[in-house]
């Protein structure tokens, strides 16, 4: 298991050649949205961790300063201030202005993401968050994937891509720290993000809405690739699935399992909307929503029993015989 995650891993850095970017590294953004929290964040450290030593060193100056000496009579006490009009209008006014100041400034970093309008040669794309993964739509390309989003790199710092979001179940939380905040997907409303990620590359995240059992292996991956790359995959993506004559034997059994239910391959049967939309599986590079790596082991055993791989997620074992499971497999590695 763990050396096919290796060679898994290996295969993948050989045929990808994009870079791929630490999970949650927030003080490392690479998109607007994550610059301006990071600034925001920094200066609020830096205005709490003056607080901190100031009112620390008072402390620590207080404590050796009046410390017990020889000689001291222990029933004396300091003098006593009572009712200082100065001390006490300075101690409320200052931080009265010190948090006005926190919340102007995260008020106004929130507005500008917020209300950042999307030119038109914006990328949408409709997230989808489910127990336990995702929807990626890109209605504009009449696209439909799971789990990855793909997106330009932003060229001339405009929002590239706009996301729009929304939960078909519990709330969902959409999060990629290195290129924006969270923004939570709630049932029965829509909520908005964006990003423009700086460099080419990878970058990782995951659900941050405690969401049910696998809210942990909920991942998000965004691939973020120059425009024409991207331009590419949105353009095989939008084909249909490819019936390729040697497996229609193979085919022919995947359509007349339940997998049809629940699953769509365009240009099949298969019309399902409660799992990934299957038809371009083998572009992706991981399945079960970042669980493990796309790999011919992987995906058998995945049909097999995704249970073993991913307890408690919403597909069953579909307890197909040895002879189905390496037919389906077949059907579904050839799904490019
Ligand atoms: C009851 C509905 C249901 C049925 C029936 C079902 N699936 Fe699934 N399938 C799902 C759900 C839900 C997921 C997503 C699980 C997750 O990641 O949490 C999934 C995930 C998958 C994935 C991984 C896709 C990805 O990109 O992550 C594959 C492959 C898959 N199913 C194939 C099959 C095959 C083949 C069959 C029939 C033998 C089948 N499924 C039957 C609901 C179903
Ligand atoms: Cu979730």
């Amino acid at each position: 298991m763990f050396i096919n995650a290796v060679i898994a891993l290996l295969l993948q850095a050989q045929t990808s050649n994009l870079p791929e970017h630490p999970v949650a590294n927030t003080f490392k953004p690479l998109a607007s949205p994550g610059q301006q929290e990071k600034d925001i964040a920094i200066l609020t450290l830096a205005i709490t961790g003056a607080i901190f030593v100031v009112v620390g060193g008072l402390i620590v100056y207080g404590i050796w300063r009046y410390r017990r000496r020889p000689g001291d009579v222990s029933t004396q006490e300091p003098a006593q201030v009572y009712g200082s009009n100065q001390i006490e209008a300075a101690w409320t006014v200052i931080p009265i202005l010190i948090v006005f100041v926190l919340i102007g400034v995260t008020a106004r970093v929130i507005g500008s993401i917020e209300n950042a309008s999307p030119p038109p040669s914006t990328v949408k794309v409709r997230l989808i968050g489910h127990q336990w993964w995702w929807t990626v739509e890109y209605p504009q390309f009449g696209v439909t994937s799971a789990n990855e989003i793909h997106v330009p790199v932003a060229t001339n710092g405009s929002p590239a891509t706009y996301l729009q979001l929304e939960s078909v179940d519990v709330i969902h939380s959409f999060w990629i720290p290195q290129l924006a905040g969270k923004t939570d997907l709630i049932p029965n409303r829509t909520n908005y993000a964006w990003i423009d990620p700086k460099e080419p590359g990878i970058y990782l995240g995951n659900c941050a809405e405690y969401c049910g059992t696998q809210h942990a292996n909920m991942l998000l991956r965004v691939i973020a690739e120059p425009p024409a790359d991207f331009n590419r995959w949105a353009d095989e993506q939008k084909r249909a699935a490819n019936p390729d004559p040697a497996l229609a034997r193979a085919r022919e059994i995947f359509e007349s399992l339940a997998c049809v239910n629940c699953h769509t391959i365009k240009g099949t049967g298969a019309v399902g909307k409660f799992g990934p939309d299957l038809t371009h599986l083998m572009s992706r590079q991981t399945i079960g929503s970042g669980v493990t790596t796309l790999t011919h082991e992987h995906l058998r055993e995945w049909v097999d029993d995704p249970q073993t791989i991913k307890p408690g997620c919403l597909m069953p074992s579909m307890q197909l015989t040895n002879e189905q499971l390496d037919q389906v497999v077949a059907y579904l590695e050839s799904l490019h």
